[in-house]
């Protein structure tokens, strides 16, 4: 990064942006490709390309072993998984979701034409709010799904007691969570399922790819009828299916991935506190907490702005930033009641979501994973810093 000394140097004014290269939020983290390409050329070799093939067995087997579950049937990417498990579990009616969330957990129910019904978050936890929950409950309703937002784990026993004194289904979307336990347990044993995302941006990837984790043998048998077009057999269809299978590219990816996962954290949770170190004592911010004494895979950096403090919007800093070429994200901007066809079934949904209208205004993610070093972490606080405290100049030069 070329040092940026005056507000008249940052890019947003024309100056040389400090990043020759875009910094991307999502840069997938690779294993080793020497494992990956010999796994690859096994493949080729052998002309077994998918159908449950090897790898994808050997993938599954591992990841029951890291997860400490019977079940994790590997899948082609976690929105498939989701429809699969919502599908599986006769999901029907309503099911309530968090709206501040990737719109996949809301598609994936409103595809089969559940509804979904947008609850407000915790603040603190940016994970479903109990109490809202249960305000939310119909007679129409069938199942909750938590998010487990940022990898942190939802309010587990909380949601675990609600779903059985009223009756529900609880699954949990876990595309966050691939290596974060609760209470010493890992996440995949919560709830009725919970469904993992192994998309290239996630912390943890198989190009694209996703899981269905259950403790429940019948339900796990029919996840794996139903990714598979529900064959039974060779000629016998036993239920209505899809196509959810997992190539074997994608489970060599995973065992690749898997053999480097404590270096992708390591690398994360380095990076974590360096960004905690250099945004020490900007006004109106501060990072997302996790908990040290759970496993984390400390995938996520979010920035939680306050605007008042800090006298610059989220957006004003997004678009300082990204001039920059510091591409952080907005995730999860707009909230899915503002998106179609959401915001126009349910048009005042946000007056029951203070919570998430806030927060969706608030965050911001920033790059992470080990294609950022330690200076470039620096740099980018340093822009946040500099424009902070810099932020009447910043406003009164054109920023409105
Ligand atoms: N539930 C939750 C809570 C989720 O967050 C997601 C997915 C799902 C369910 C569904 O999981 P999958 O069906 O995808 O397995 C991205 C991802 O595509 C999506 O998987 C993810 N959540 C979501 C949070 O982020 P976009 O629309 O932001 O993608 P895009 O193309 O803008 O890329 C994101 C960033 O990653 C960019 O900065 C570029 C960078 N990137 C991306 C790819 C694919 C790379 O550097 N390399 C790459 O190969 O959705």
């Amino acid at each position: 990064m070329k040092k940026k000394i005056t507000t008249s140097d940052l890019a947003i004014y024309g100056g040389t942006p400090a990043f020759a290269e875009p910094l991307h939020v999502g840069k997938p983290n690779m294993g080793q490709s020497k494992d990956f390409f010999a796994r690859v050329n096994d493949i080729m070799e052998r002309r077994w390309f998918s159908n449950n093939g090897r790898y994808v067995q050997e993938f599954e087997r591992e990841l029951c072993k890291f997860l400490g579950v019977k079940h994790c049937i590997p899948m082609c990417n976690a929105t498939v998984a989701l429809e699969i498990a919502i599908r599986a579990l006769e999901l029907k009616g309503e099911v309530i979701i968090p709206s501040f969330t990737f719109i996949a957990t809301a598609h994936a129910l409103q595809w089969q034409e559940v509804t979904p019904v947008f609850c407000d978050i915790d603040p603190v936890t940016h994970n479903l709010d109990p109490v809202c929950v249960e305000k939310l409950i119909t007679p129409r309703t069938s199942g909750i799904i938590g998010v487990h937002v940022w990898g942190r784990p939802c309010a587990v026993e909380t949601l675990s007691e609600i779903a059985k004194r009223r009756g529900l289904k609880l699954m949990f979307d876990a595309a966050h969570a691939f290596a974060c336990s609760h209470n010493g347990k890992m996440i995949g044993n919560f709830g009725n399922a919970e469904v993992f995302s192994f998309h290239a941006t996630k912390f943890f990837n198989t190009f694209e790819g996703g899981a269905v984790a259950t403790n429940d043998d019948a339900l796990a048998a029919k996840i794996r009828l139903m990714k598979n077009f529900g064959f039974q057999g060779l000629d016998n269809v036993i239920y209505i299916g899809t196509n959810g299978k997992m190539t074997e590219i994608s489970a060599a990816m995973g065992l690749t991935s898997l053999e480097s996962k404590n270096q992708f954290i390591s690398v994360n949770r380095a990076n974590y506190y360096t960004y905690q170190q250099h945004l020490e004592n900007i006004p109106g911010v501060r990072l997302i907490d996790y908990n040290d004494n759970e496993e984390n895979n400390y995938h996520y950096i979010v920035l939680q702005l306050n605007d008042k403090e800090a006298k610059i919007s989220r957006d004003q800093l997004l678009a300082i930033l990204s001039a920059e070429n510091v591409l952080a994200r907005r995730y999860f901007f707009p909230g899915c009641h503002r998106m179609e066809p959401y915001r126009s079934y349910f048009p005042h949904a946000g007056l029951l979501l203070p919570e998430t209208e806030s927060l969706t205004t608030s965050v911001l993610s920033l790059p992470n994973g080990d294609t950022v070093s330690k200076e470039t972490i620096k740099s980018i606080c340093e822009l946040i810093r500099f424009s902070i405290n810099n932020s009447d100049e910043i406003r009164a030069f054109r920023l409105n």
